[in-house]
C-alpha cells in the first residue's frame, strides 16, 4: 500500500512512524509511505498556504491553490484522497478495514480553522475525524489513521496478533487477562483461568467481555449491532 501524507508540520512525522510495527511494515516494503510538505506546492513569495475567510470571522483557512496544485501531483486514478478534520466521520475500526483495502491514500492534514470549502467539494473523497476535539493540526490524526490501517496490510502482524483483532475489533471489550505470576502482592489470578477447563474459560471468558461491554461501552451494543445478544449466543455456540 502506498500512502501519501500532505502536511505543514513534517518534522511531527519524524519518529512515531520510524518506530515499531509502521517500521516493519516500511522496512518489508509492505507500506510505502511519504511525508510531503504543502509548503513546497506555494509558489508565491512568501509561500502562503493560508488567508482569512471571506465574510469575516476568526482564524486562517488554507487555500485552494497549493492543495489542489499538491493533490494533482500526488495522487493517482486509484488515489483516495481524505482531509483529517473534526467535521469528518468519526474514524473507527471498520473504516480502519476499509482504507486497508485501498490501494493508495493521500491524507491532507488541515490547519488553523480549516480548509477553503472548495477542497472539500472538489478534491477530498473523504472526510475523517478521530474523535470530538479538535486538534492544532491533523498531523496526529494522519499518524492514528496510518498507525490503525497499517497493522491490517496483509503481512504486518503475526498470525495470533490477527485471530485476536477478529474477535474484538467492532465486538465485545476485551476480557481480563492475566500473567505470570499466579499471586502478585496478594492479589490472585482468578481460579477459573488456572484450571486448565478450556470450555469454561471460554464461557467465563465471553461473561466478563459482554458484562464489562454493557457496563462501560453500551454503545458497542446498541448502535452497531457488532455485539447484540445474537452475536454473542452465536460466538458462545462457536465455543
Ligand atoms: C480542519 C482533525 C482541520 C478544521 C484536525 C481544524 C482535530 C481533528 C483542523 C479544523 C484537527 C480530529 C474547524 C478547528 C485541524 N483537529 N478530531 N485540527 N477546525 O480528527
Amino acid at each position: 500500500m502506498k500512502i501519501d501524507v500532505l502536511t505543514l508540520f513534517p518534522g511531527m512525522f519524524a519518529g512515531p512512524l520510524d518506530e515499531s510495527m509502521v517500521k516493519r511494515a516500511r522496512d518489508a516494503g509492505i507500506l510505502e509511505l511519504r511525508i510531503r510538505y504543502l509548503r513546497d506546492y506555494a509558489h508565491d513569495r512568501h509561500k502562503t498556504v493560508d488567508d482569512r475567510p471571506f465574510g469575516g470571522g476568526p482564524g486562517m483557512l488554507l487555500k485552494p491553490e497549493p492543495v489542489f496544485e499538491a493533490v494533482e501531483d500526488l495522487a493517482a486514478a486509484d488515489t483516495h484522497v481524505v482531509l483529517l478534520t473534526p467535521a469528518g466521520r468519526k474514524f473507527d475500526q471498520k473504516i480502519a478495514r476499509e482504507l486497508a483495502g485501498r490501494e493508495r491514500l493521500l491524507l491532507i492534514c488541515g490547519s488553523y480553522e480549516g480548509f477553503d470549502e472548495r477542497i472539500r467539494e472538489h478534491l477530498a473523497d473523504d472526510e475523517l475525524s478521530i474523535g470530538d476535539y479538535v486538534l492544532t493540526n491533523g498531523a496526529l490524526p494522519a499518524m492514528v489513521i496510518i498507525d490503525a490501517v497499517t497493522r491490517l496490510l496483509p503481512g504486518v502482524l503475526g498470525d495470533d496478533e490477527s485471530a485476536l483483532d477478529e474477535s474484538f475489533s467492532g465486538g465485545l471489550i476485551e476480557y481480563p487477562q492475566y500473567t505470570r505470576p499466579a499471586e502478585f502482592r496478594g492479589w490472585k489470578v482468578p481460579e477459573i483461568l488456572l484450571s486448565g477447563h478450556h470450555a469454561e474459560i471460554a464461557k467465563w471468558r465471553l461473561e466478563q467481555a459482554w458484562q464489562r461491554t454493557q457496563q462501560r461501552r453500551p454503545d458497542l451494543i446498541s448502535e452497531t449491532g457488532a455485539a447484540s445478544p445474537s452475536v454473542v449466543r452465536a460466538k458462545k455456540d462457536d465455543l
